[in-house]
């Protein structure tokens, strides 16, 4: 996969693991598609080489295609094909008998009885009553709650060594109603050095001017699909677009780690039980993103928005929660660990989402499969640690598996915390019909269709963005 390509390239080697195939591929004499899939087969001496004829090899690995002829003969010894069938059936009796989350849940009736923590009781018991106590003590009390049980801890900040530069900059002159445009291209090396981890941003400013600025989390892939940026709409309404691949900073898979950000940035011992997740990397990365934005003399950087579709909208709440730099936030459709009430168990569940993804999170969410009501956050609580400023969850009728009942909760429930502030959140305890934008700090609607974005997303978050910051609207 050219992503992974890409990243063992741009990692540094001690972090990514060797293309063990490399110098066998370039071999003339492997020529097959078989050949190629054996020579990269390395095997140690644990392979049960007893069912093998010739001389028992020691510990050296070695390659499949030069042994081929032991190899061969031993994949047609009967033993080897006895033991390949007992294997593969006992492999399926244990995926049989291996727990299982519950099948997803739809019915509203069976959502269980629960309480939600309040966002307002200190850990020692107290109430908050003032913005002070609430920024000076539970924010961060809830910051490390999610940190602790959830998401895990950012160790690093901005490394000390971080450096960019612009590769590109370019200028296009405006037309059919969209403004001129300065495109740029900064890449940002993590470790200050080209070989080290690094990420690519790319913006398209409205040129002239110190535009406000939308950053997104988009891996190209996800725009083919209908879960990207509408670029032409930011410009044509005076905003500008920033968009990085987050897989440059954690290829989006279980073996992520090992060419990631995570893995760069590591302490020997291993993975603790409240470390960061990939999530946790990609919202670092948002942040790293943000310390070039606020340099950048075409960004408005008092008005940077970040915005993530579905697990971007989950990275995007972990890193408006954690870096207050961040003006505005949007979550569109993040459901389960975004911006929804784990404790309905409605559609994704913390038991799936942890089984299909546990490395997104830190190691001790998923103790949490079974037992969601002792996790001592819930959503609502997230979405709380974005007050007082503008956040934005959005929801699609048909993207039942994100909860878009628990998405209004979740932000219906932050909204006592605005009131600390003397602002309105939500505003209403009645989940609004489908297509009815509703609230004013926090903004909530349930649109028609599928997961993804539309422009019937980006439009509403737009008139949300206008209407905070007061920018000049241009054609609606
Ligand atoms: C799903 C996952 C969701 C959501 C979604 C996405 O497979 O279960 O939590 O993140 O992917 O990112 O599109």
């Amino acid at each position: 996969m050219s992503n992974n390509t890409q990243a063992k390239e741009l990692f540094a080697r001690p972090h990514g693991k060797a293309d063990a195939g490399a110098s066998s591929r370039s071999n003339g004499e492997a020529s097959t598609g078989a050949r190629f899939l054996i020579t990269r087969l390395r095997v140690s001496h644990h392979f049960p080489l007893s069912t093998c004829p010739g001389p028992r090899r020691t510990r050296n690995r070695f390659d499949l295609w030069h042994d081929r002829d032991r190899f061969i003969p031993m994949l047609r010894s009967r033993l080897f094909i006895r033991f390949g069938v007992a294997a593969v059936l006992g492999g399926l009796l244990v995926r049989a008998q291996a727990p299982r989350p519950p099948a997803a849940q739809y019915d509203e009736a069976k959502v269980p009885a629960y309480t939600l923590p309040d966002p307002l009781l200190l850990a020692d018991g107290h109430r908050v009553t003032s913005r002070k106590t609430w920024e000076r003590v539970r924010r961060p009390e809830i910051l490390d709650l999610f940190a602790t049980h959830v998401y895990g801890r950012t160790p690093v900040g901005r490394p000390a060594a971080m450096r960019w530069a612009v590769t590109s900059s370019t200028r296009t002159p405006g037309a059919d109603g969209a403004p001129a445009t300065l495109h740029k291209t900064v890449v940002i090396y993590f470790a200050g050095t080209k070989d080290g981890p690094q990420m690519t941003l790319s913006l398209a400013l409205p040129a002239g001017k110190r535009a406000p600025v939308f950053l997104m989390p988009s891996p190209a892939a996800w725009a083919l699909h209908g879960f990207g940026p509408n670029q032409a709409l930011l410009l044509r309404r005076g905003y500008g677009l920033a968009t990085f691949d987050p897989n440059q900073v954690e290829l989006d898979k279980p073996e992520g780690y090992a060419t990631s950000v995570r893995a760069f940035f590591a302490k020997p011992g291993g993975l603790a039980p409240d470390a960061w997740g990939a999530i946790g990397a990609w919202a670092w990365a948002m942040s790293r993103a943000m310390d070039y934005l606020v340099t950048d003399p075409n960004v408005d950087s008092r008005k940077v928005a970040i915005l993530g579709v579905s697990r971007y909208g989950k990275t995007t709440m972990w890193a408006g929660a954690q870096d207050q730099r961040f003006s505005m936030v949007f979550s569109v459709e993040s459901g389960c660990a975004g911006a929804g009430i784990v404790r309905r168990q409605y559609g994704e569940t913390v038991a799936s989402i942890t089984r299909a993804f546990p490395y997104w999170f830190n190691p001790a969410f998923k103790t949490y499969a079974t037992r969601v009501n002792d996790l001592p956050v819930d959503w609502h609580m997230l979405v709380a640690l974005m007050a007082p400023r503008p956040v934005y969850v959005s929801t699609a009728v048909e993207d039942r598996w994100g909860d878009p009942r628990g998405s209004f909760l979740a932000a219906r429930g932050a909204d006592p915390v605005y009131r600390l502030y003397h602002e309105t959140g939500v505003g209403t305890d009645t989940m609004p019909p489908v297509l009815t934008p509703v609230g004013d700090f926090i903004g909530y609607h349930e649109r028609t269709g599928k997961h993804g974005i539309n422009d019937y997303d980006w439009a509403r978050f737009l008139d949300f963005a206008d209407r905070h910051w007061k920018t000049a609207m241009r054609d609606k």
